[in-house]
């Protein structure tokens, strides 16, 4: 370790109990204040937050400005251009849907270049795994699959979904899959996506300084534009991931900082698009370089996920993942990472330093992602062995020569992982009669309240997964079958959530369901763009009949009780736009009282949409959540059904008596 460099700066010591609740990770934040090094945590402490940015009451559009808002009454004040506080809140808010937005469709797009050239054959280091998933995503956009070969179809597939991101007039295929009264609700409001490019492009013009200022009108642009990303980029992301990489069934995993192994070569894949980590996964099993490790001195290689291409490879391939967003700097101090392989998203730029610190190797893979500092190896599709046999050798020789000190945290937690939208099917209904059915029935008898997808990032501006895990806790104890993914899922399963025996968490409803049954009260799907997933259990629920005929009559709800990135507010809007409501934790950029903010926590719902909350606390975020889910019962007649399920045998026997 280059003591010399981690101490160039006295690090500054935090209250570690406030700051974390996995302990794992509050650990090496003690080794890391041990060691002089800093970390995002410290730097959060650091700096506080700035208000006027927290609010969006800024905005620097043009060189008038930057026009600072800040007073009292939100309406005192007018940019120079005479920019009222809700177009300045609903320019700001929606160019971070339009960035969110950008990022998961650039990602899915990846995948389908990918997709591409692996039909026409030019790239062969990855194949089709999944034929009868790509013939039923075939079938269910209008591509005739009887009798064809799979190239065909393949073929097909691939021109009908350039048009998420390409086209110019037209609905997304995708809008097939969206139950008719909720797109009847976005065709009346003009919502529905063209492409991807389209949507993101108008949004940033219509953000540009003098053209659309009007709140309403705006957030009719953002609404279609995180649509074309959670119907659009982030659903094709998934089903493409799926055809080519298998799609998910239930697997028993490990998580949690424990699965590094000092004896072995450790190499960590971080970040988002799951190709990386495919060929990487081929490369740690690879004979030639197991037996370099061996003559390293290693007793193995040891591949680990972080972040969301983890969550996406431990649901996949039951990969061991070792953390979450906020664990990506802590897992550096143990010492014991050899080499770490990034490529997209979230990525901190201080894990450079850190890597440094404990002599990691840190790769950037991606063109897309560089840093500043840190060694790059180009990964091409076409040859993709050659970064990620690269990796692994730098990772063998760090390993013969590591000089840090290892301190590995003991600590493990093992769950199922892996619950695809097909597996769900096929998990309630069976083979032969795969089905949402017995989930429909079981929220109609109200043993099941509802479903809560519970997602997204962790962030040091509040304690690391606490929120998360005490509201997914309190959603299960009033019977609400949770739904995960990303960073959220990866809190859950540290805490235990993922067995099967966390059933005795839950409320009898839901824990008689999940006995039966045999899953854990919370299922984890994926990561990020996978929240697609949700969208099409949404539809699947709809579709099933008895609850409703749109997205918006649901006893459902969402949250992503840690967030941080511009990608979990498109992910929040596609959400309220589909017709579910949709809680925000840590902050909400948006000035209360103000008539947009009122647009977005209220009157999205007036016109048909879902719409916002906000709670810091997740008990109360829990009750907003819980009574809106029970709203939506009401609404469905179901209220009476919930009071007879949960009656004990003795309040039976007296209403049988009476
Ligand atoms: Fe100020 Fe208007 Fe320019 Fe924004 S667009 S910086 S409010 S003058
Ligand atoms: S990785 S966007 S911190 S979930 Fe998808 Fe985690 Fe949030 Fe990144």
């Amino acid at each position: 370790m280059e003591k010399d460099k981690a101490k160039e700066k006295e690090t500054k010591k935090l209250n570690i109990k406030e700051v974390t609740t996995c302990d794992a990770t509050a650990q090496m934040l003690r080794k890391a204040e041990r060691d002089g090094v800093e970390t995002a945590f410290h730097r959060a402490a650091d700096m506080k937050a700035c208000p006027i940015g927290a609010d969006s009451a800024c905005c620097k559009h043009c060189a008038m400005g930057p026009c600072r808002l800040i007073s009292k009454d939100p309406y005192a004040k007018v940019g120079v251009c005479g920019a009222t506080i809700d177009t300045i809140q609903s320019r700001n808010f929606a160019r971070m849907i339009a960035a969110g937005a950008a990022a998961h469709t650039d990602h899915g797009m990846s995948m389908l270049d990918l997709f591409r050239e692996v039909v026409n054959g030019h790239i062969k280091d990855y194949g089709i795994k999944d034929p009868i998933k790509l013939e039923a995503v075939a079938r269910e956009i209008g591509i005739e699959t009887e009798g064809r070969e799979i190239k065909d179809i393949a073929l097909d597939l691939y021109k009908e979904l350039e048009r998420t991101y390409t086209q110019v007039e037209g609905e997304i295929p995708f809008a097939k899959r969206v139950p008719p009264k909720t797109l009847e609700t976005w065709r009346k409001h003009g919502v529905v996506p063209r492409g991807a490019m389209r949507e993101i492009m108008e949004l940033m013009h219509r953000t540009h300084m003098g053209v659309d200022q009007h709140y309403e009108n705006i957030t009719t642009q953002s609404s279609r534009t995180a649509l074309s990303d959670g119907w659009g980029g982030s659903m094709v992301a998934t089903e493409i991931s799926d055809i080519l990489f298998g799609t998910p069934t239930p697997v028993k995993a490990e998580v949690n900082m424990g699965c590094l192994k000092e004896d072995q070569v450790n190499i960590i894949i971080h970040g988002h698009e799951p190709n990386l980590f495919e060929s990487m996964l081929d490369s740690v099993n690879d004979p030639g370089l197991i037996q370099a490790a061996k003559e390293a001195g290693a007793n193995g290689i040891n591949l680990v996920g972080m972040c969301c291409s983890g969550a996406e490879m431990l649901c996949r391939h039951g990969i061991p993942h070792a953390g979450n967003f906020m664990s990506t700097e802590a897992i550096l101090v143990t010492g014991a990472v050899d080499a770490m392989g990034v490529d997209v998203q979230c990525i901190k730029q201080g894990l450079a330093k850190v890597a440094d610190c404990y002599g990691t190797r840190l790769f950037t893979t991606n063109p897309r992602c560089r840093i500043e500092g840190v060694e790059h190896i180009q990964f091409h599709e076409d040859k993709a062995r050659e970064c990620t046999d690269a990796i692994v050798e730098h990772a063998i020789i760090r390993f013969k020569n590591r000089k840090t000190p290892v301190e590995i945290p003991n600590i493990r937690n093992y769950g199922i992982h892996g619950f695809s939208h097909e597996y769900i099917n096929y998990m309630l209904g069976g083979t032969f009669r795969g089905s949402y059915t017995p989930l429909n029935d079981n929220i109609i008898n109200g043993r099941i309240r509802g479903v809560a997808g519970v997602v997204g990032c962790t962030n040091p501006r509040v304690k690391q997964d606490y929120v998360h895990v005490e509201l997914v806790k309190e959603l299960i104890r009033n019977d609400v079958l949770v739904v995960q993914t990303g960073c959220s899922q990866i809190a859950l399963a540290k805490a235990g959530l993922y067995t099967p025996e966390a059933a005795h968490l839950a409320g009898s409803g839901l824990r008689e369901v999940c006995e039966t049954v045999g899953m854990p009260p919370v299922l984890g799907v994926g990561s990020c763009v996978d929240n697609s997933r949700i969208l099409i259990a949404c539809s699947e629920m709809v579709r099933v009949g008895g609850l409703g005929s749109s997205i918006a009559d649901l006893p459902v709800a969402g949250a992503a009780p840690e967030w941080m990135s511009e990608k979990a507010i498109s992910i929040g809007q596609y959400f309220v736009a589909s017709g579910v409501f949709t809680v925000f934790g840590v902050t909400f950029p948006i000035v209360e009282g103000t008539r947009f903010h009122q647009h977005l926590f209220d009157g999205l719902e007036s016109l048909g949409f879902g719409k916002w909350g906000f709670a810091v606390d997740p008990h109360e975020m829990a009750r907003m959540m819980i009574s809106h889910i029970d709203k939506k019962r009401k609404a469905l007649g179901l209220d009476k059904t919930r009071e007879r399920v949960l009656m004990d045998m003795a309040a039976r026997q007296k209403l049988e008596a009476a």
